[in-house]
Parts: structure tokens; C-alpha cells; sequence
């Protein structure tokens, strides 16, 4: 029903090998699907509850496969009409992933991939993490009864993801250097040790991510958007959205292909190089820094599947600075009432900027993938704002405090 096949040498492995890059040559693994095997319709969807597993005929697992499921996915596309109308944009969603059980997208993929390691036979996980990966694996991981041992970049997690990992039982293991370190460190110790890597290079855990996108045309009653903006970082999301569509379109779910749209923060944009020097891999970048932790990564793995999704679209990637992804982040927060965390605003800080440059047209229907939620990293959202004005506790001098700012 499925395979792994290398999108580099094209080599073709059985879906019950342990493997996430292609012993031949190194290249990344995708999962195909027998597409034309697939029957489910549009109608038959329609009776079924909304979240991952509305797309079970999707989701290569085997029949009798014990699912792990939080009921992730089915979050919600806001229509975001006052941002809207700030822009001067046709038409503007968000779509709310903050809303899954964890606070991420993340969710979408480790339903799958915990399934997945399950199925493998898999007694132990373990990721490498910016920070929602391991709150994600985390309870995923605490569902299925699995150890979990996650490596986070000391002293960049933000606290609402570390205190998740630390909440659902995960073995935390601050390494002393950034996510890529860690990322290596891990490889080679699942490598050696014979623990299931759960990072998005496991290609199983992005069939789960597809569903983001699959979601997205569903609650657009099968329309699809001119573009769907996404946050980059180690380049799972954007290419699992636009694998999904391509499923989608196969199918003959949909009839045409929205443009996929990356953005990254400035001070850690190899992406967004390798996009404008015309590469089909990024040359990482040494010392990545952005306040928006989550994407804070130099050497993102699936690069190559990011580039060749965004170019194929015809979308673009562009890079942001921090402080306008802060900023994006309050315009959202006060003008919509979403609260979301950094490198989810960077998708609105990047259509802001594409919208000024005339990269995206305002007669586009756009759609926003809001990542993560705001309590993710509360501190930044303290650090960036002006602090609360005191007050002793005597009713007269409150008036005062509250007559000046009415
Ligand atoms: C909120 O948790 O890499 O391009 O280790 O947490 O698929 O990596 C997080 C990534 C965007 C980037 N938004 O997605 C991790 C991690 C949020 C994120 C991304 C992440 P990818």
C-alpha cells in the first residue's frame, strides 16, 4: 500500500525498515501512497469528525495499527477581517494551531509517528527539539508507554514548552549548543542505541503533518487559497503541507495548487539564501539567533524538500527581523484576539513585508499557519512589553491610576 522511496536517487524501501535517510546515497525519505487505491470521496469525509484522522485513507498505517491520538488537527481558520481590512487584502484566515492538545502543529505528526514507532516495534523515542517537538513527543510518548528521552538547546527552550516535556515525563537532556547540535548528537545516538527518531527527517511523521493542509481546503469547502504562508525552520511543515496537497490534487480533491509561501527570522534564514541563490540545498548558517526560538535553527534537514515545494507553487520565502515578528505578533493578539507564539507571527510579518513589496497581490486569498500558541513563551511577551503599572491597594489612588488610562 506504501513505500519509502529517496527523493534524491529515487531508490525505493519497504515501509517496515527502521530507516530515515537512504542507505545508498543520504538523501531524505518520503512515503508514497498507492493514490489511485484511495476511493474515499468528498461526501464520505463530510460524515466524519473533523482532526487527522478524518484522513485515515491518508494516513499510511496498517489496518490493524493501535493509533495513538489526542484528537490533534481540526483546529480553527479564522477569518481575520480587521487584519484584513488593515492590509488591504481580498481574503485572510488564520489557521489556529495552537489549538491542538499540546499547543502545536507538532501534534498532526506524532500521531502518526508514535503509531509509527509502535508499529516498528519500538520500546524507546527521542528527538532533538527547539521545544514543541518534545512537548509533542512528550505526551504522545506518556500515551503510548513508550521512553522518551528529548535534547534541547540549553538555556533557547522557551519555558512553556520545557515545562511540557518535563510535565508528561519526557527524560530532558539540556545539551550545552544550539538545536542543530543536538539534532547531530541525536541522530547518532538513535543511530547507535536503538531508539526511534522522532524528528521530522522520520518521514512517517510527516504524513501526519499533511493534514494540516488537507484541513485547510476542507474548512475553505474545497477552495483552495492563493497562498498558504508558513513558518520555516527545519523545513517539515511546509513540505508535509504541500506533499498533502499534491495527494489531494492526485486524488482529484482539488484542482489547482495553492502557492507555498516560507518565512524565516533574518538571523537564521538559510532557507530564504538558498531560495534567492537558486540552490537546492542551504549552506547552514553557523550561529542562528532570533528571539523566535522555535525556528531558530541553521541547518534545517529538509531543506531540499522546502525549496523544491516553494518553487514548484511558485510561492517565495522571506526572511523577517525580530522585531517584526514581535510586532506581528501584538497586531494579531490586539486586533484578532489570537494570541500565538514568534515564529508563528513571522507569517504575518512576512505577508506584511510581501504585501509592501508587491510580491503578493492584494486581490490574493490568503491563508496565515499560526504554528504555536503565545503561552509557549510567555517571558518574551513580558520581555517585549511595558510592564504592569502598580498600584497600592487603597481605592482612591486606583481611581487615579484608572482615571488616566481610560
Ligand atoms: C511554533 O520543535 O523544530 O519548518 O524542534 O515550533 O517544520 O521545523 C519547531 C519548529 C514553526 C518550524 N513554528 O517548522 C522543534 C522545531 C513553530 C515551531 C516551526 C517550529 P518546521
Amino acid at each position: 500500500m506504501f513505500d519509502l522511496r529517496c527523493i534524491k536517487c529515487n531508490a525505493y524501501y519497504p515501509p517496515e525498515e527502521r530507516i530515515y535517510t537512504c542507505p545508498k546515497c543520504g538523501g531524505l525519505l518520503e512515503v508514497v501512497l498507492e493514490i489511485d487505491k484511495i476511493t474515499v470521496t468528498k461526501k464520505e469525509l463530510d460524515s466524519r469528525w473533523m482532526g487527522v484522522w478524518k484522513y485515515r485513507e491518508f494516513m499510511p498505517v496498517s489496518e490493524t495499527a493501535r493509533i495513538i491520538t489526542l484528537t490533534e488537527g481540526g483546529t480553527p481558520l479564522h477569518v481575520v477581517s480587521n487584519l484584513r481590512e488593515d492590509f488591504r487584502v481580498k481574503e485572510l484566515y488564520v489557521k489556529n494551531e495552537g489549538a491542538n492538545p499540546t499547543g502545536s502543529f507538532k501534534d498532526r505528526g506524532m500521531t502518526l509517528g508514535v503509531t509509527k514507532a509502535l508499529e516498528l516495534g519500538a520500546s524507546a523515542v527521542a528527538c532533538a527539539s527547539t521545544g514543541n517537538t518534545s512537548a509533542s513527543l512528550a505526551a504522545f510518548a506518556a500515551v503510548a508507554r513508550l521512553s522518551c528521552i528529548v535534547l534541547l538547546p540549553t538555556g533557547k527552550t522557551a519555558m512553556g514548552k520545557l515545562s511540557q516535556a518535563i510535565l508528561h515525563g519526557a527524560k530532558v537532556i539540556a545539551i550545552e549548543g544550539n538545536f542543530d547540535d543536538a539534532l547531530e548528537l541525536v541522530r547518532q545516538a538513535c543511530d547507535e542505541m536503538n531508539i526511534y527518531l522522532l524528528n521530522s527527517v522520520n518521514p512517517w511523521r510527516l504524513e501526519g503533518q499533511k493534514s494540516l493542509g488537507f484541513e485547510i481546503v476542507d474548512q475553505l469547502n474545497w477552495d483552495v487559497p492563493d497562498r498558504i504562508i508558513v513558518p520555516v525552520g527545519n523545513c517539515g511543515n511546509s513540505s508535509a503541507i504541500w506533499k498533502g496537497l499534491k495527494e489531494f490534487h492526485a486524488h482529484g480533491f482539488i484542482d489547482k495548487m495553492p502557492k507555498i509561501t516560507g518565512i524565516q527570522a533574518e538571523g537564521a534564514a538559510p532557507v530564504v539564501h538558498a531560495y534567492r541563490d537558486g540552490l537546492d540545498d542551504v549552506i547552514p548558517v553557523e550561529n542562528p539567533e532570533t528571539i523566535a526560538t522555535a525556528i531558530r535553527i541553521g541547518a534545517p534537514v529538509s531543506a531540499p524538500k522546502t525549496l523544491q515545494a516553494v518553487r514548484e507553487s511558485g510561492g517565495v520565502m522571506e526572511a523577517v527581523s525580530d522585531e517584526e515578528i514581535l510586532a506581528a505578533q501584538r497586531l494579531l493578539a490586539k486586533r484578532e484576539g489570537i494570541g500565538i507564539e514568534p515564529a508563528s507571527a513571522s507569517t504575518i510579518a512576512g505577508l506584511k513585508k510581501l504585501l509592501e513589496s508587491g510580491e503578493i497581490d492584494r486581490d490574493e486569498r490568503v491563508v496565515c499557519v499560526a504554528t504555536g500558541h503565545a503561552l509557549k513563551d510567555p517571558e518574551i511577551i513580558i520581555k517585549s512589553s511595558p510592564a504592569p503599572i502598580t498600584c497600592e491597594a487603597d481605592i482612591e489612588k486606583l481611581k487615579k491610576v484608572v482615571a488616566q488610562l481610560l
